[in-house]
């Protein structure tokens, strides 16, 4: 759409304040700056943005200028996420309407190659999606920014078991989602890439390799984990016990795409498919999709 993104309250003034800090940011002119008390951090960014929304009853956001304006009051956190096409970043918007607080997405589209702008490398030297910026803090990792922003805007929304049972259960789910799942549903759809793109005079060479891969590795990986979160799902409502989690935040994303990979239907899955469509019933997940354009889900 356009490389401006602007959000202004109350008047057009271009800060973001919070009690002990004051951020700048300007996008088009691809300059950045952030000032926390004595702490002085500038970065430069020119990643093609796309759009910028927020919670509607706290910022209003307008496209019309080189510069971002958000004046909150300064009990009002101060959360920018960035968020790429396709991607795990829908967790975060998932959890940031479920927390309820005000935030700001700048979206970010994936290249001709599928991989996220370089640009995304100013923000966090890794490169990846979903990262956020909260005052003078850059948060990567999808389960740490879940935990983390749990911790210090969640207090009052359940989203964190505090019995020992349930809390033991939110904790190796939110591990084992990227520490064990996505890495092979990451590995399948890669090979799922390069079998599309080989060029015709290598295809049988390619399609025998990744077939041979899928065979061996993938495929009953990905039944094992299947099994495993059928059974876990078949004992309670939700992956840390009966309350909705910052665990099901992590795993609704590879969830849905374990699924689709797997070519399995909800007769295949009934636990999983009973867990993803009651997540889809929560009014936050409803909101989150509207945010980034996937309401037709
Ligand atoms: N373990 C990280 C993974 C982050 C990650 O790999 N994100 C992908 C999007 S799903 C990405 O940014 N890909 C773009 C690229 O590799 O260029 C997390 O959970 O946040």
């Amino acid at each position: 759409m356009t490389d401006v993104q602007n959000t202004t309250t109350d008047s057009n003034v271009q800060n973001t304040t919070t009690d002990s800090n004051v951020q700048n940011t300007t996008t088009d002119s691809n300059v950045q700056n952030s000032t926390t008390d004595s702490n002085v951090q500038n970065s430069t960014t020119d990643l093609n943005v796309q759009d910028s929304t927020t919670d509607s009853n706290v910022q209003n956001t307008t496209m019309d200028s080189n510069v971002q304006n958000s004046t909150t009051d300064s009990n009002e956190p101060t959360i920018k996420l960035y968020w790429l096409s396709e991607s795990r970043a829908d967790r975060i918007v998932l959890l940031l309407e479920e927390l309820e607080v005000p935030y700001v997405i700048e979206k970010i589209e994936r290249g001709p190659d599928r991989l996220a702008p370089p640009e995304l490398k100013k923000i966090h030297p890794l490169g990846k999606s979903p990262v956020i910026k909260d005052g003078d803090k850059v948060i990567a990792e999808s389960g740490f920014i879940i935990d983390y922003l749990i911790e210090k805007y969640g207090k009052d929304k359940n989203l964190k078991p505090t019995n020992s049972e349930d809390l033991f259960h939110y904790n190796y789910f939110l591990h084992y989602i990227e520490g064990s799942l996505m890495s092979i549903l990451v590995m399948k759809y890669v090979f799922l890439t390069i079998q599309k793109q080989a060029p015709w005079i290598v295809k049988p060479i390619v399609n025998g390799i990744c077939n041979k891969m899928d065979a061996l590795y993938l495929r009953p990986n990905m039944k094992t984990h299947m099994d495993f979160l059928e059974s876990e799902l078949g004992q309670r409502k939700w992956l840390a016990g009966e309350q909705f989690s910052g665990a099901d935040i992590q795993a609704g994303f590879a969830l849905e795409m374990l699924m689709k990979l797997s070519n399995v239907n909800e007769e295949g899955a009934t636990n999983i498919s009973r867990y993803l469509k009651e997540m889809h019933e929560r009014p936050a997940y409803k909101r989150a999709m509207e945010k980034i354009g996937k309401n037709n889900q």
